[in-house]
């Protein structure tokens, strides 16, 4: 928030009265923009024969040789990954693979089988036809070689991102600068690390996060995990949920927050929105939360507020989640906002309205260009605070009020067209130099928070 003079006045969603304080942590968003897959196709197109020692003597034989496995080898460039060149024989029943030409103490395995490459992969052999292998990953991925189990993919499309430090850990308005995130612990907020996802249970529904500073995505964790599986990075961050569009996730931190957008969940989702509270000089305390109202938001008339009976409630010490059953309380498609109420000793807290967390239900996804992070809505359309610029096809940027001060802020016009959370043009503020804008308001809330 600004006063007329453009001086930031207040930061974030928290406030106090007398011996708590309730509030939301930071929540980050972590893009998934590029994809690999289980399966492999080999072409074979022959061996050099004075180069070929065959594994047996067969009067049929297909082979070849791939000069690297990884063919996506720049997604992983910040870590330094060798090439695995390959070669391949079968003889229309079975396969062999080696690492160069000779076959003589190859492993080998029928069609069906498993067999393991010489750099630790194992591939289910799936189909051996005339010059061509068809193969499926069990511990490796087949574009970028990076080493996951392909058991937890049902579509056999594994999704990747990378985190960055330097733009995680929310926005702060003192510096208009992303706060960072010590993701290693090394005490910078320079390195990235990698995240991928899967679709566990159902093809498509993306449900799974695994999270690595390398190419091993040895660790991951469900969205239907408590949250102490789903926390990360040595508990710096816990996956709060996954979008359905399966373009990004949403996760918070350890850090108070500056918004309360839960993001896009599905018709019947569970919803869990995280929660802290504290004592006013940060000491955690065990509290009673529970969430008995919501405010369905309309694109044409008042806000439509809906007692939830039961409440939904949880426990928590300092920091946990509430998980709102949507489907108890028959909620279909729209946009929701939860009040939150906290409980300690007989001392009741609820969250400020114009606070209560936003998260958006669909009943089916409007966004076409699934996978795609690239202007497929306001959250990926930067606003450089420097020159106005943003991406072409992207909303226009708008310098606020507060340009005079350092640093500006910058409030962005989203175009219903762009708009992926309402139908209706709004404001967004932007988190200023190069960053996405983010924290949409609807234009109600933005009377209220800028008070130009
Ligand atoms: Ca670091």
């Amino acid at each position: 928030m600004v006063d007329t003079s453009g001086v930031v006045k207040e930061e974030g969603v928290w406030f106090r009265i007398r011996d708590l304080v309730l509030g939301i942590p930071s929540i980050d968003d972590a893009w998934l923009w590029d994809s690999d897959r289980v399966r492999k196709k080999l072409r074979l197109d022959g061996i050099d024969p004075s180069l070929l020692v065959p594994p047996g003597n067969y009067s049929t034989h297909y082979e070849g040789c791939v000069f690297n496995m990884i063919e996506n080898d720049w997604f992983f460039s910040e870590v330094n990954v060798s090439q695995r060149p390959l070669c391949f024989f079968h003889n229309t029943t079975d396969l062999w693979i080696s690492q160069n030409e000779n076959f003589s103490n190859a492993s080998g395995a029928p069609a069906g089988g498993l067999i393991e490459d010489p750099y630790g992969g194992i591939w289910k052999v799936e189909s051996l036809n005339k010059e061509e292998v068809v193969l499926r990953g069990m511990n490796v991925l087949a574009s970028t070689g990076a080493w996951l189990n392909t058991s937890l993919s049902k579509s056999g499309i594994i999704k990747l991102g990378r985190m960055e430090e330097r733009f995680l850990g929310g926005w702060d308005p003192a510096t208009g600068e992303p706060r960072g995130m010590d993701l290693n612990g090394d005490g910078d907020i320079n390195d990235s690390a990698y995240i991928a996802i899967a679709d566990s249970q159902k093809a498509g529904v993306y449900d799974t996060l695994f999270f690595s500073f390398d190419t091993n995505f040895s660790t991951y964790a469900s969205v239907r995990d408590p949250p102490a599986k789903r926390t990360f990075a040595g508990g710096n961050f816990t996956l709060l949920s996954i979008d359905p569009r399966a373009n990004k996730v949403k996760i918070y931190t350890r850090a108070k927050g500056d918004w309360a957008e839960l993001g896009d969940v599905r018709v019947g989702d569970v919803v869990n929105i995280p929660v802290m509270v504290t004592t006013p000089a940060g000491k955690p305390v065990v509290a009673n939360i529970s969430v008995s109202h919501v405010r369905k938001e309309s694109l044409t008339g008042a806000p439509e507020f809906i007692t939830l009976s039961p409440p939904a409630t949880a426990t928590i010490n300092g920091r946990g989640e509430v998980a709102v059953n949507l489907s108890l309380y028959n909620l279909s498609s729209g946009i929701y906002a939860f009040e939150i109420t906290a409980e300690v000793n007989g001392t009741v807290e609820t969250l400020d309205e114009w606070m209560w967390p936003r998260v958006t239900v669909r009943a089916f996804l409007v966004d076409s260009s699934t996978g795609s992070a690239v202007s497929a809505g306001e959250f990926s359309c930067p606003c450089n605070s420097l020159t106005g610029e943003t991406t072409p096809g992207c909303p226009s940027c708008l310098r606020s009020r507060a340009e005079s001060t350092s640093p500006w802020l910058w409030m962005c016009w989203i175009p219903a067209a762009y708009s992926s959370a309402t139908a209706q043009s709004r404001w967004t503020l932007g988190q200023g130099r190069t960053t996405p804008c983010r924290a949409c308001y609807s234009p109600t809330t933005l009377a209220a928070t800028s008070s130009t």
